[in-house]
């Protein structure tokens, strides 16, 4: 049986954590690959609303194994804080399993991405102040500490005390802060250690003997295909790859046993921290957007900036990752417009675009060429099959679907479990 991935197609929230939640009852793993507590997904069930920030959104799932693989970053404190949340409103969570390998965000990364955000003024990133490029950046410069450091307390104390010497030259020499000390930060991650242990496993091995035994592994990406490191708008991207590739690496399952990749593609536009954002829409237009779709930041609180639907990131995305098929979300949110604006190509210094462009210069300069679909005014909320939409609604998922290059398998028509329309 096969490893799916899903993906993000714009700049993450574009409603992943609902399709992970959908197809619990017909998956075996649910599988993080990347990212850590920057992520916010959320999962309504009935009347009940999560906010999941670390752990695979398959965790709701009673008959899922969720897995925090080796490409995850790990903030032990804020995964037992959510652990426990869970546990409180009723979820078993005994079923998780974490990576050795994962890498483990420590208080020197997460005090050293907000000095570093705010010592770059107005030309900072707009992360979620969690420590994830810090935690990267040592991981990829071979500093890091690792989840099954915890378990050999000289290795543990080693790191540490190395790594706080070099984090306190950066704390107090360039950013005039206080130093921090080693000893308390070895005593609290020796006590995650035991609090830990129970879930930690070999994943890759695990997981690649599940689907030799032909059960079904679902690749749960974070943030979005142009926050991806390689791929996205650098500087202003997450330090980790969502994209379809990111999840072989993150994994340690092999790109031949990846048979599908799902992209998640908001019927609109968002983005959380700077960068570039073509359609973005700075009147009252965006601020209609971001009351109708409740466009806020589910870790930070943040207003996710709104704008129109951009088919050459729909298509940049669909190249990118090899989308097999769409899942459309947020429909819903575009009931009531007389018409819609879609932007089909941009146009930089004169010249026409129709793909993004090479450089981040001209993606800056980039103006969006719009084509103007007819919108619709029915309540689609309650929709149940693509038939049942008004035919202004169907004809805008028909030509978004031919625009991105990919087919729509399903369709998002409100944030329940039910409001979810499966075209094939
Ligand atoms: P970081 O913290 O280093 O990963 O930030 C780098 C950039 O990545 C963006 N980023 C995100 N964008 C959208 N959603 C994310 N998760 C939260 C959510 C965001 C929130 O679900 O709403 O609550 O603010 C997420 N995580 C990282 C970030 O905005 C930076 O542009
Ligand atoms: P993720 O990071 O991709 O998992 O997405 P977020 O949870 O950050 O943001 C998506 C938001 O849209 C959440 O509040 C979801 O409950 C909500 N949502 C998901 N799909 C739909 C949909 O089809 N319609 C509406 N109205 N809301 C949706
Ligand atoms: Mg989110």
């Amino acid at each position: 049986m096969p490893a799916i991935t899903l993906v993000g197609a714009q700049w993450g929230d574009e409603g992943k954590g609902k399709a992970t939640d959908l197809v619990g009852d017909r998956v075996d793993y649910v599988v993080r690959y990347q990212g850590g507590n920057n992520a916010g997904h959320t999962v309504v069930i009935g009347d009940q609303k999560y906010a999941l920030h670390l752990l695979p959104s398959g965790i709701l799932s009673p008959n899922v194994v969720p897995v925090i693989a080796n490409g995850v970053v790990i903030d032990p404190g804020v995964l037992m804080e959510e652990l426990a949340g869970l546990q409180a409103r009723g979820v078993d969570t005994s079923r998780l399993l974490i990576s050795a390998n994962a890498h483990l965000i420590m208080p020197y990364h997460r005090a050293l991405d907000k000095v570093s955000e705010r010592f770059l003024g107005k030309g900072r990133i707009g992360t979620t102040g969690r420590g994830i490029g810090p935690t990267y950046a040592d991981k990829v410069s071979r500093q890091g500490v690792r989840v099954q450091d915890m378990f050999d307390p000289k290795i543990l104390r080693k790191k540490i005390e190395l790594a706080i010497h070099d984090k306190n030259q950066l704390l107090t020499k360039v950013y005039n802060r206080r130093a921090l000390e080693a000893e308390p930060i070895i005593e609290e991650y020796l006590g995650y250690a035991e609090q830990l242990r129970p879930y930690v496993a070999d994943t890759a091995l695990l997981l690649n003997k599940a689907l030799d035994e032909g059960k079904t592994v679902y690749l749960e990406g974070s943030q979005g295909t142009l926050l991806d490191i390689d791929h996205g708008t650098y500087p202003f991207v997450t330090s980790s790859s969502p994209t379809s590739g990111g999840a072989a690496a993150g994994s340690g399952i092999g790109p031949t046993r990846i048979t599908k990749v799902v992209g998640i593609l908001k019927a609109y536009t968002t983005r959380v921290g700077s960068g570039p954002f073509p359609t973005e829409l700075l009147d009252e237009q965006g601020e209609w957007l971001r009351k109708q779709g409740h466009e806020y930041g589910v870790t930070t609180g943040r207003d996710r900036r709104c704008g129109w639907f951009d088919a050459p990131i729909a298509r940049y995305a669909t190249r990118i990752n090899g989308i097999t098929d769409f899942f459309l979300t947020k429909l819903d949110v575009l009931t009531g417009l007389d018409r819609i604006p879609v932007c089909v190509a941009y146009e930089v210094d004169g010249v026409r675009h129709d793909e993004i462009p090479m450089t981040q210069t001209d993606f800056h300069h980039a103006k969006p060429v719009y084509e103007y679909l007819d919108g619709w005014s029915e309540d689609i909320t309650g929709a149940r099959s693509f038939d049942e939409l008004p035919g202004n609604a169907q004809a805008y998922v028909r030509t978004l679907e031919e625009m991105a290059g990919a087919p729509v398998s399903a369709i998002g028509v409100g944030p329940g479990r039910d409001q979810t329309l499966e075209l094939r």
